[in-house]
């Protein structure tokens, strides 16, 4: 999101809360699953990631080109990496991070493994001699990428060296690198002394 916000130029303030704000009635009241990002603009109150950064892309041509049929391709590719890529990404890792002791998901990793073999296959087929999805750097790229970040804790994008490359250029862009400083600014700010 503020990634998105960088590539458009747009200007923004951060408002963090805490685990024991997501929870109040308040909160759902913007997001009703009581999760982060919500997003608000004059009076406007979004939720969910995709519809953010679509909402944004909306205001920019370098997040989103104005030729129409750019535009239905840029969006295609937000929901090919929010429909195809995030669920088997996120079944995986988190097989792994949330669940590793347990016998039922050291049955199911292998079938999961696999499935998500598949569509990083086929991503990187597509990728194949491209720079970027499409002609240019679009909101998809920033969607897929932040899909394929999910990752970053595992090997599995090293075994497909046409997406290493792709994540690493889109991550390389001075937009997510200034979003990403800003991000871990307050992590920092925060933490215990010596660390
Ligand atoms: N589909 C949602 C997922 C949001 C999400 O998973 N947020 C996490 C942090 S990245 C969260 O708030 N987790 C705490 C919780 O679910 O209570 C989106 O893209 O906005």
């Amino acid at each position: 999101m503020r990634w998105a916000l960088d590539e458009a130029g747009l200007p923004y303030e951060e408002r963090l809360i805490g685990f024991e704000d997501q929870k109040t009635e308040s909160y759902r009241r913007m997001q009703p699953f009581g999760q982060v990002p919500v997003y608000e603009e004059d009076g406007l109150v979004l939720f969910e990631s995709g519809a953010i950064v679509l909402h944004i892309a909306e205001k920019s041509e370098a997040l989103m080109p104005s030729e129409p049929n750019a535009r239905a391709r840029t969006k295609t590719w937000i929901f090919a990496a929010l429909n195809s890529l995030e669920q088997h990404v996120q079944n995986y890792t988190s097989l792994d991070l949330f669940f590793a002791k347990e016998e039922w998901a050291k049955q199911r990793r292998p079938s999961a493994l696999e499935t998500l073999q598949g569509r990083l296959q086929d991503l990187a087929r597509w990728m194949e001699g491209r720079e970027y999805l499409e002609e240019r750097f679009t909101a998809g790229d920033l969607m897929m990428s932040s899909v394929l970040r999910i990752m970053r804790h595992t090997e599995l994008l090293a075994k497909y060296p046409v997406l290493a490359a792709y994540h690493q250029r889109c991550e390389a862009r001075p937009a997510f690198q200034k979003a990403l400083a800003a991000q871990m600014a307050p992590f920092a700010k925060n933490a215990p002394p010596g660390m």
